[in-house]
């Protein structure tokens, strides 16, 4: 998985590949180390900044294996033909504004952050480009700045969020089949991405403020006080928009079942306070109070826990 080339890359280069990768992040460089050499590279947010054409990293994958992987910035976008967009869901407006006028209009969007919100900003922001969001289960984490551990495998479901994304799921899929990573189309990515909130809205801010791994959390007094509350303005908003609906014992058992699966992780959210980093709480369960308030219910819990999160590490105001 390897390449050792040296010359100046771009992405009309055949060495430099056509799938760029917004976001050098655990899951940027899980699918970049996953896509063969020539078909990758990263997209630096300022090129003028860089002090270096290639980035260097070790990957261990999912049997273990270590691999030394070298993947250029691309510092010429005129030829790509797919774009990932793997930043933390706070930035992905910011940094999609700094890129995207020097990709063709034609490229593909395709966005994999947590939670809900970027994804619908940044559609509203260019309905006129192939927008579309996935949604992941693949595990990756950065135990060190040179170092990503594809901790298990799952599964990604890609969707289309704006009009001229409708018939480019299947080609996606085709792209990036080269990862051998498990890729499907999903004609219903918001539900999908609903979903995946849920479960983070009831295991990440419990294992930031209790600084535990996800299976802790269960015993915790924290947890077994609001996890019912949480969960039944989890279901009322779900109803609210107009989507499947759910029970909250349907939506506490699996966010216990996805707890115990992952007992041993650190959720992105720990890592995030542990980093010092802002989280990604106003996309999970500031999203869902937020929202809430728009459709006048209420959401207290997941306003609590947003408030409680946000005061272990700066976030922005908004
Ligand atoms: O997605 C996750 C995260 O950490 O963000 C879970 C499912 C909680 C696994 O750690």
């Amino acid at each position: 998985m390897s390449s050792q080339r040296s010359a100046r890359p771009s992405a009309s280069d055949p060495e430099g590949g056509g799938i760029a990768i917004l976001g050098a992040g655990a899951l940027g460089r899980l699918w970049a180390a996953r896509l063969p050499p020539t078909a990758s590279g990263f997209v630096p947010r300022n090129p003028s900044a860089l002090s270096s054409f290639r980035l260097h990293y070790h990957f261990r994958d999912s049997e273990g294996r270590e691999h030394a992987v070298t993947r250029p910035w691309l510092t010429t976008l005129s030829d790509v033909t797919l774009l990932l967009v793997t930043t933390k869901a706070g930035d992905t407006l910011e940094a999609l504004e700094q890129v995207i006028g020097r990709i063709p209009e034609s490229c593909p969007v395709v966005l994999f952050q947590n939670g809900l919100g970027s994804q619908q900003a940044v559609a509203a922001r260019w309905p006129a480009r192939p927008i579309l969001a996935a949604s992941t289960t693949e595990a990756a984490n950065r135990p060190a700045p040179d170092r990503v551990v594809h901790a298990a495998r799952g599964h990604t479901w890609i969707g289309a969020l704006t009009e001229p994304a409708t018939d480019l799921v299947a080609g996606i899929i085709r792209q990036l089949s080269p990862s051998g990573l498990d890729v499907r189309g999903e004609v219903r990515i918001l539900e999908r991405l609903w979903g995946k909130l849920a479960i983070n809205a009831g295991i990440n801010p419990f294992t930031a403020l209790l600084d535990c791994p996800n299976g802790e959390i269960l015993e915790s007094r924290l947890f077994l006080d609001s996890i019912d509350a949480l969960c039944e303005e989890l279901a009322n908003l779900i109803a609210a928009e107009g989507l499947p609906p759910h029970s909250p014992r349907i939506l506490r058992n699996d966010i216990e079942r996805v707890a115990r699966n992952t007992a041993s992780n650190t959720s992105s959210m720990r890592g995030d306070v542990q980093s010092g980093r802002t989280t990604e709480i106003d996309y999970i369960n500031g999203y869902v109070a937020n929202r809430s308030r728009e459709l006048g219910l209420t959401a207290p819990v997941n306003q609590m826990l947003t408030d409680r999160v946000k005061e272990l590490v700066p976030h922005p105001s908004n």
